[in-house]
This record gives C-alpha cells, sequence and structure tokens, in this order.
C-alpha cells in the first residue's frame, strides 16, 4: 500500500481541496501533467450531508450520508471523467476516504444527493447502515458516547468523534459495503485513497477491510495514506497504522515551522528525517499544513500556512529539495479567517465556483499556491534530483545551509540578516544554470538569476537576505 504509483520519477501530490471535478480534469491537463506532479488528493467524493448552520461549511463533506458519489464537487460522471483526464495526463488520483463515521448524531434531513438520513435513530437508508452498524454502549464506555480523552484507546476508537456517528468496523457487513465504495473507486481508475480518522479506527479492522479491496486495473495495491495525528505525545502511536500504507507526517509541518520562523537554527536541519524522530522515509507523505491545521483544527494552531508566503515558500522549498519522505502541497481557497468554517467560492446560488486562470496563477477565490514558481519549480526540481542521496551539506551560519542531491541539483538557503555570498561546492556539471526560485526558462533564456558553476563544481552564490525569497535552487533540468 505504500506505492503511491507515480508515473515516472515524478513525486508529490497535490490537495485540491474543494475543487470541482471537471475543474481538477482540466488541471491535470493544461498544468499538473505538463508540470510533473505524480497525483492529487480530492476532497471526499461520497454523497455528504447537506448543513445549513453555519451555512455550507468546507466540514459538511466529512459527514457521510451514503457512499453514492455525488457532491459539491460534482456527479459521478463528472468523477469518472476527472479520473480519466488525469490518468491519460499522468497524474494519479487519491480520493480523501471517510468511513470512521456517517453524520454527526441528532438531525435528519438529506444528502448532497438527496438521500435522506435519520442521525437520531441511527438510519441511513442510502447505504444501507442501521443502529446495529455503529459503536454503541457495549464497545464506547464514556459519558456521552463522545471521546473525551486521547490518553484512551478505547475511547478514540470506539466512541464518536466530536459527535460523529461511529461506524462499526469490527463487522463484515460494515467492511463489505465500505470495502464496496473503495472497489468502485478502484473501477474508476482511483490509485489510491487518504484514509480520514485512521487513528479512530481499529489497524487490525483497516486490515481486515483493505483485504476486500481489489488490486488497480494495471496490478499492485492502491496507495493508501493515514490520517493519524500523531505528534508524539499521545497513546496511539502512528507506526501501528504501517501495515495498512503510509502516515500523515504531523511533526513534519510543526517543526519546520520552528525552523522558518527562527526558533529552531536551520543548521540542524542536517540530520531532517529519521534523525528528528520521524518515521522512515517509505512510510511517510509529509506537508506543511493541511485543510484542517490551515485554520486551527486537526491539531492546529504553529504550522505555516500561505497567510505567511516568506516562511511558507522556503519550507515547501526545503521539503522539496530534501530526499525524505513523499511530500504533499496544499491548495488552498481564500475565505474570511474570523469564519474559518467558511466553504468553497461559492456563486449565489452555493455551488462552488470555477477555478479561473490568469496567467499562472488563480483567480476567482483559489489561492493555488502549487501554481506559484517558487512551488512548482521546486516539484520539477525534485522529479529531476529523483534518486539522487544528499551530498555536499554547507551551512555557513545557523541560519545559511546549502546542499546538494547528488550531480543533479543543489539549493541554498539564508535567513540571517546579512547575504551568503561565497564559493561552495554545488556538485553539478559545469555550465550556466538558471535560478528556478526567481525565474523559469523561456524560450532557453532564464527570466531570473543564473549561476556558473566552474570545471569543479563549485559556484560563487549569493543568496539574498531581508528580500522575499533568500533561497536559491538550480538542477540539470533548468541548464541554460
Ligand atoms: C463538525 C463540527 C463539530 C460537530 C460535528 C458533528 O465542527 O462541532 O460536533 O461536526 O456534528 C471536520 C471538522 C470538524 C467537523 C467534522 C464533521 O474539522 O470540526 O465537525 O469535519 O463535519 C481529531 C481527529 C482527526 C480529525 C480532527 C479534526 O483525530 O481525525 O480531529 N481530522 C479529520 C479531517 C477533518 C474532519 C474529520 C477528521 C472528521 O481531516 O477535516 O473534521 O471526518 C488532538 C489530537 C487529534 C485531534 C485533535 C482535535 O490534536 O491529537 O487526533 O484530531 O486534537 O482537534
Ligand atoms: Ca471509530
Amino acid at each position: 500500500y505504500t506505492d503511491p504509483h507515480c508515473i515516472g520519477g515524478r513525486d508529490g501530490i497535490v490537495h485540491l481541496f474543494e475543487w470541482k471535478w471537471n475543474d481538477i480534469a482540466a488541471e491535470c491537463v493544461r498544468f499538473l501533467g505538463p508540470y510533473g506532479f505524480c497525483g492529487v488528493q480530492t476532497s471526499p467524493a461520497n454523497e455528504n450531508r447537506i448543513i445549513t448552520n453555519p451555512y455550507r461549511p468546507w466540514w459538511e463533506r466529512y459527514q457521510p450520508v451514503s457512499y453514492k458519489i455525488h457532491t459539491r464537487s460534482g456527479s459521478e460522471d463528472e468523477f469518472r471523467n476527472m479520473v480519466e483526464k488525469c490518468n491519460n495526463s499522468g497524474v494519479r488520483i487519491y480520493v480523501d476516504v471517510v468511513f470512521n463515521h456517517m453524520t454527526g448524531a441528532g438531525g435528519q434531513g438529506f444528502g448532497t444527493k438527496g438521500t435522506f438520513y435519520d442521525g437520531d435513530n441511527l438510519h441511513f437508508p442510502g447505504v444501507p447502515y442501521g443502529p446495529t452498524d455503529f459503536n454503541d454502549g457495549s464497545l464506547c464506555h464514556s459519558c456521552d458516547m463522545n471521546i473525551h480523552s486521547y490518553d484512551n484507546v478505547e475511547e478514540v476508537r470506539n466512541c464518536r468523534l466530536s459527535g460523529l456517528l461511529d461506524l462499526k468496523l469490527g463487522k463484515d457487513y460494515v467492511r463489505d459495503e465500505v470495502s464496496g465504495y473503495l472497489n468502485r473507486l478502484v473501477d474508476f481508475g482511483v490509485a489510491g485513497f487518504r484514509v480520514d480518522a485512521a487513528k479512530h479506527m481499529w489497524p487490525g479492522d483497516l486490515i481486515e477491510l483493505f483485504n476486500k479491496v481489489k488490486d488497480l486495473p494495471n496490478g499492485g495495491r492502491p496507495f493508501v495514506y493515514q490520517e493519524v495525528i500523531d505528534q508524539g505525545w499521545e497513546a496511539i502511536k502512528a507506526e501501528e497504522y504501517l501495515a495498512t500504507g503510509r502516515i500523515l507526517n504531523f511533526k513534519f509541518g510543526l517543526q519546520l515551522a520552528n525552523v522558518f520562523r527562527r526558533q529552531n537554527p536551520m543548521m540542524f536541519l542536517s540530520s531532517w528525517g529519521t534523525g528528528w524522530g520521524m518515521w522512515e522515509s517509505d512510510k511517510v507523505v509529509n506537508f506543511i499544513d493541511n485543510h484542517d491545521n490551515q485554520r486551527g483544527h486537526g491539531g492546529g494552531g504553529g504550522v505555516l500556512t500561505h497567510w505567511e508566503p516568506k516562511p511558507y515558500k522556503m519550507a515547501t522549498a526545503f521539503m522539496l529539495a530534501h530526499p525524505y519522505g513523499m511530500p504533499q502541497i496544499m491548495s488552498s481557497f481564500e475565505y474570511n479567517r474570523a469564519n474559518n468554517y467558511e466553504g468553497p467560492p461559492h456563486n449565489s446560488d452555493m455551488t462552488t465556483a470555477s477555478v479561473q486562470i490568469s496567467g499562472m496563477s488563480c483567480t476567482n477565490g483559489w489561492s493555488c499556491e502549487h501554481r506559484w514558481r517558487q512551488i512548482y519549480n521546486m516539484v520539477g526540481f525534485r522529479n529531476m534530483v529523483s534518486g539522487t542521496a544528499l551530498n555536499n551539506w554547507w551551512s555557513g551560519a545557523d541560519y545559511q545551509i546549502a546542499f546538494s542531491r547528488g550531480n543533479k541539483g543543489f539549493i541554498a538557503l539564508n535567513l540571517e540578516s546579512f547575504d551568503i555570498n561565497q564559493n561552495v561546492q554545488t556538485g553539478l556539471p559545469a555550465g550556466r544554470y538558471c535560478d528556478v526560485i526567481s525565474g523559469d526558462i523561456d524560450n532557453d533564456r532564464c527570466t531570473g538569476k543564473t549561476v556558473e558553476v566552474y570545471n569543479d563544481g563549485t559556484a560563487h552564490i549569493n543568496v539574498c537576505s531581508n528580500c522575499d525569497d533568500p533561497v536559491l535552487a538550480i538542477h540539470v533540468g533548468a541548464k541554460i
């Protein structure tokens, strides 16, 4: 379950949070394929509860009503078309799958496909699930059936996460319904899953469940990466989940936020990876921020986001240049930060607004961090250096580092108040290179700074201080 099935040396997932299937399809063809992204994480694809108080929050999509593929991102036909277009562009689709629970307890109504649900009496006819398909007082012993203590492993896994009706995954029938949904996604050409709230499910149940999920049409297990928030201090450890795939690494973004906010010297990054108490490289999906913690949900607070562009871009460049783990990039929408429930940009009838492109950037309320030059060019860097080791580590001061990736790429980062201005070993073949942070290659010309690498692999580099992008990155794919 740990192989993401990327095409030819690609690496890196972008989470197109709340995007419509038609917009994702277009983005795969016009941008993600050409710029070398491995895959897209989509928002949940299955029918969810329509929440009107607050009005249509982003988080309504984490309250399943059925496994019918119909949400504000689009219909089943649009979903199928997206997967096909993306696969044809060499871009994989990974779906955020929510099966720890159904809707919150209490209330009845209709889902995004018009299916009735009854959260008072635990009836979900669209699946169908009834009261005996949920964990009850015999398995959950907390006073109100909710989770109160993350130190109590049984409570975390058998009780309700924020009041969400907790499915009995120990039951074969429930596993059949869930795996039936996952298998339909595999039939559509989906290559993997982000497993929501994995921490709230028993690892043994997940093993049984995934045993019922088929291989991909071209062979191999689907890629599985699981949301187990483990920052080091709770009873449940992320490594308990390695039998069913990778884990989302929640230590990564917190640690890099400290470094790139100058609270922990950058030179200590020389031992980045397992040396920092994180899991092995092929077991993790890393990210700077995600849709929860960028707005204070799910272990939020503390991480860098697009609201702090300078350290955010630096941390992202470091993540993409460093060999550790598989990187995931967040692609956000704009919202009023005082109302962090706000759903995606929408039209007057509350349908989701389409992403619009102007030049390289997005408009219409979509932030599109993945289209920032400093980010997409580092995705290209990562693909180019694929398979090489980290060499030529250099550190001139607490907050000045540089390293190469074999003889394919070189990066330098500076958060001191003085420039990096000196000769360093880049590991690269002699020639003139385009700095992909300050520019692009356009008709064989570099629109940004250039760097001359001498015959012995050294170069005189200059990395500004107190500027917007105190980073320099060159690689053999951007030589002039
Ligand atoms: C909403 C309302 C609640 C209401 C509930 C039921 O906000 O007030 O009680 O509905 O009616 C998202 C939102 C939730 C939202 C939910 C359903 O974040 O606010 O609830 O959708 O609509 C824990 C879990 C982790 C989870 C985070 C949010 O361990 O799995 O909480 N993250 C995933 C998704 C979320 C999603 C869900 C799960 C639910 O990424 O987007 O919730 O499907 C410590 C622990 C963490 C814990 C954290 C809680 O850090 O280590 O494990 O995370 O505290 O803050
Ligand atoms: Ca559970």
